[in-house]
């Protein structure tokens, strides 16, 4: 897969990813970024709030960059170091442990956002096994992430979040589409009556319903390339987050399922 890796910069850690990482002189005065794994860079101004795993294991490693630090698995670390992103090829330098719960309440720069700065917090099917374990959340056009950010709306308590980082960060109209409107995944989710991250199957055949209309069909409503179709404004918008280093391109081998019998 061929994904974009977009770099939320770390404004002010949690309290107690702070509490974790006092006293580690390897980060002290770097700029540190979640980085996120991506297939649609073109709906990054749509950003509202970063997604990790809470029991997943994160760490900080150094990069090719001597002042900027990565925060993600170790696996994407591992891939990373041969794709001219870290030190010196195959080299994987870690200088902080962390896990996702501790990073619940972070406050980071999301490019292109139309937010100034979101928030980390909790989604259930944040995988460790694909991109970075960081995910960046796009509610408009993303039903994964609207399901997911309307379970922490409804229940912030239960998610050991802090209101105030979801609540006020509504979905942003980003993409025009002709089945779905301007806010596609709000629009399917209410149509398919999904009401939470758990109704899996129904959240697959959505994600499968507005990729393929935004994607085909999609208009761009924000932006540098506003007015322009998805296809065309994608390449484009990667393009331009590589150009101001807010992001890096990102490759992982298709994962392979080999199924053996007799
Ligand atoms: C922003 C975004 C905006 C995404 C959107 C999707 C959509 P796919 O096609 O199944 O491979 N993602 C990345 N890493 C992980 C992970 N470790 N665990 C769970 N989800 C992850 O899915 C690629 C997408 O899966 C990525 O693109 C990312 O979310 C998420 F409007 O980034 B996306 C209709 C989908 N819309």
């Amino acid at each position: 897969q061929d994904y974009t890796c977009i770099k939320l910069k770390v404004l002010e850690f949690s309290s107690e990813a702070k509490a974790a990482l006092a006293g580690n002189m390897e980060i002290e005065g770097k700029k540190i970024f979640m980085v996120a794994a991506t297939l649609r860079p073109e709906t990054m101004y749509g950003q509202t709030n970063c997604f990790v795993g809470v029991d997943l294991k994160y760490g900080i490693f150094k990069t090719n960059k001597p002042d900027e630090l990565f925060l993600m698995t170790e696996r994407a670390a591992r891939n990373m170091a041969f794709q001219k992103l870290s030190p010196s090829t195959g080299e994987v330098a870690k200088v902080a442990d962390l896990v996702g719960h501790q990073l619940l309440g972070t406050q980071v720069k999301a490019p292109l956002s139309s937010y100034p700065s979101v928030y980390v917090l909790p989604m259930d099917g944040v995988l460790a096994t694909k991109g970075t374990g960081v995910v960046t959340s796009v509610p408009s056009d993303s039903p994964d992430d609207y399901a997911a950010v309307m379970d922490l709306k409804k229940k912030p308590d239960y998610f050991k979040i802090q209101p105030e980082w979801i609540v006020p960060y509504e979905p942003i109209p980003i993409i025009s589409t002709p089945t779905y409107g301007n806010l596609a995944a709000p629009t399917i989710c209410a149509q398919m009556k999904i009401n939470s991250q758990k109704d899996k199957t129904q959240l697959a055949l959505a994600k499968d319903a507005v990729y393929k209309d935004g994607f085909y069909n999609g208009v761009l409503l924000i932006g540098e390339y506003a007015n322009k179709p998805v296809q065309e404004a994608k390449p484009l918008i990667r393009q331009m987050l590589i150009d101001t280093q807010d992001a890096v391109p990102y490759n992982e081998p298709e994962s392979l399922v080999i199924s053996r019998s007799g």
